[in-house]
């Protein structure tokens, strides 16, 4: 187990001894030790190895013990009993939004609910909200939530299946009797949200692929198995399926399978059109629905099929009938961006307001990874949950980081730290003065507080894009993918004033939000509106949205030209320089 992986043992421990009603000390010292495990430097492997969890502050011998178990075995025996201990059902009530562990036990005592079905019996009732702290309005949000888990039970964030989809592809793929082998479906499509993973592999021998796949490490149970499919429920809860085809077939059914099913349908009527047939066995010179190998036209890849049906190849992320046809068609579809061509991200924390790590360890580690800027902008004071900076603190920030870029500079690198705030947009300002914003590289601004209504909200967002010092607006909706609806905002009215005004508009590449949606980028392209692929980070891992956030930006038809990020540092001062100097 790696140390996330046991961070998040011991938390759900924590959880768990909380709803058990434990001495509040111990639940707390898991809740503290997975933290402190998570955000170690050095692999947890290495520190159990050389026997040096102890030097760790804040983890005592107990947990030192449990550690050692998970890293070594990959398992513990305390968390598994623990597990059994507790009704079933009582960790589902975890799940469902506003319910943490002392709800639930609350609950769990005094109404002897250990479901979600009798939980919203309950509400219905109105038993929940005659408990001591509980009340009507928490009764109504608890009703609320039992809706929302039950709306999306059955869909998954990106980043959940990729993490999952991933590893499996890669034993796929050194697997001797796959040939070829890819994730299909939404997932290659890069949809921020899916239903289930597909994997379509080809292969002579699909009984023993079949075999493989359905008996990996991390499959909970087997739904179907056949001769050349296999569905399987994985860790996690997300359903993945496996084709299994002939290599002649193999492009055809990836073609078939990536979808989207109304990008498919658009496919199979230009064959029509052409007097062929498409489906997922080939594209056969015939009229009539077929899948005789004689009449298949001869395409070893995706691209083949394309041409095939005169049309240029149009990239996974664009098949979603959203006019990739008559682009495809006159050879017009723009050159996608390509993850590697950012150089650093815009939006950022550091353990100067709700980020982990040091504005040093963060230029180290970014640098190192081989980004050529990365801009700090802590939470204004307005954030006080989130140890948002003043004015005073801001200043002193300001300093901190030309001290950093001076010892970047010493030793020759050309790697800088750049300044700035993630400003709150207040109901009638800005959180910082104008003179303030002024001395910053980098200012971004949120509403992280929304008024309610759509006229409202839309308002304070234009105000704010027609300031002269703010570069780009943050995280537009505030979205909060499977768990928050966005706030209600006239999106193309805001997408407008900042064409107007030369103001950037932020994707948030954190796979929750991913927040301006893809569906929104071609407006915005249109208008000439330029897109900030930002990871919003807060610790170092974070730095891996930039992947995720150029897979959005790639769906929503952005090129290289679109994003301010993938500019070199000078370039970038020269474009961030640009909208001031119009005023
Ligand atoms: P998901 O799993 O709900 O996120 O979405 P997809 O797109 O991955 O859908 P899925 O897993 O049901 O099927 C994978 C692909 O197979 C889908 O994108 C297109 C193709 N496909 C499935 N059923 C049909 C169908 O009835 N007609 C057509 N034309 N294509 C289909
Ligand atoms: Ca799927
Ligand atoms: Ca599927
Ligand atoms: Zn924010």
């Amino acid at each position: 187990m790696d140390k996330d992986q046991v961070a998040a043992v011991l938390s759900e421990i924590g959880v768990w001894l909380e709803l058990k009603g434990e001495n509040p000390f111990k639940t707390r010292a898991y809740a503290n030790a997975a933290r402190i495990v998570e955000s170690l430097t050095e692999p947890l492997e290495t520190l159990v190895a050389e026997q040096r969890l102890s030097e760790i502050k804040g983890i005592g011998q107990a947990l030192q013990e449990k550690i050692t178990t998970l890293v070594t075995t990959g398992r513990l025996p305390y968390y598994e009993e623990l597990k059994a201990s507790l009704p079933a059902g009582l960790t589902d009530l975890l799940l469902i939004p506003g319910l943490g562990p002392k709800k639930v036990k609350a609950l769990h005592e005094q109404l002897k609910i250990d479901s979600v079905e009798a939980l919203e019996a309950a509400c219905h009732a109105g038993q929940v909200a005659s408990l001591t702290g509980f009340g009507e309005r928490s009764q109504a949000k608890i009703l609320e939530g039992i809706q929302y888990r039950r709306q999306y039970a059955s869909r998954h964030r990106l980043d959940d299946a990729l993490d999952l989809a991933d590893p499996i592809l890669e034993s796929l793929r050194s697997h001797p009797d796959v040939i070829r082998c890819s994730t299909a479906g939404s997932v290659r499509r890069f949809k921020e949200v899916i239903g289930d993973i597909d994997f379509l592999v080809s292969s002579r021998n699909p009984a023993s692929v079949i075999d493989f796949f359905t008996t990996k490490p991390g499959v909970l149970s087997v739904s179907a198995k056949g001769d050349t499919k296999a569905s399987v429920l994985l860790e996690g809860g997300i359903q993945a399926d496996l084709r299994v085809v002939s290599d002649a077939e193999y492009p055809f059914a990836l073609a078939y399978f990536t979808g989207s099913k109304e990008h498919n349908i658009a496919m199979r009527q230009r064959a029509i059109q052409r007097g062929l047939r498409l489906n997922e066995y080939g594209l056969f010179r015939s009229t009539e629905e077929t899948r005789d190998p004689a009449l298949r036209l001869p395409c070893q890849t995706e691209d083949d099929i394309f041409a095939a049906l005169g049309l240029a190849s149009i990239p996974p992320e664009l098949r979603e009938d959203q006019g990739e046809f008559a682009a495809a068609e006159q050879n017009a579809l723009p050159r996608l961006l390509e993850w590697t061509d950012l150089r650093g991200s815009l939006h950022n924390h550091s353990n100067w307001s709700d980020g982990r790590n040091a504005l040093e360890d963060i230029a180290s580690h970014m640098q190192e990874i081989g980004c050529a800027y990365w801009a700090i902008t802590d939470h204004s004071q307005a954030s006080f949950q989130a140890n948002g900076l003043d004015p005073a603190r801001l200043r002193q920030q300001i300093k901190a980081i030309e001290a950093v870029n001076n010892t970047l500079a010493d030793e020759g690198s050309a790697f800088r730290l750049l300044t700035g705030t993630e400003v709150d947009i207040l109901r009638d300002r800005l959180d910082f003065k104008d003179d303030l914003l002024s001395k910053l590289d980098v200012v971004v601004a949120s509403l992280h507080v929304p008024a309610g209504g759509e006229a409202e909200n839309t308002k304070r967002l234009i105000r704010a894009a027609q300031n002269p010092y703010v570069h780009m607006l943050g995280h537009l909706t505030g979205r909060l993918l499977l768990e928050r609806e966005p706030y209600k905002v006239n999106a193309q009215a805001v997408i407008d004033a900042c064409a107007e005004t030369g103001t950037w508009i932020e994707l948030n590449s954190n796979p929750y939000r991913f927040d301006l949606d893809w569906r929104l980028w071609p407006y915005a392209r249109s208008k000439g509106v330029k897109c900030v692929i930002n990871v919003d980070g807060h610790r170092h891992e974070h730095a891996r949205f930039l992947r995720l956030g150029a897979g959005v930006a790639r769906k929503g038809w952005l090129t290289r030209a679109d994003v301010v990020n993938t500019l070199p540092l000078e370039k970038l001062r020269q474009a961030l320089a640009a909208k001031r100097q119009k005023h």
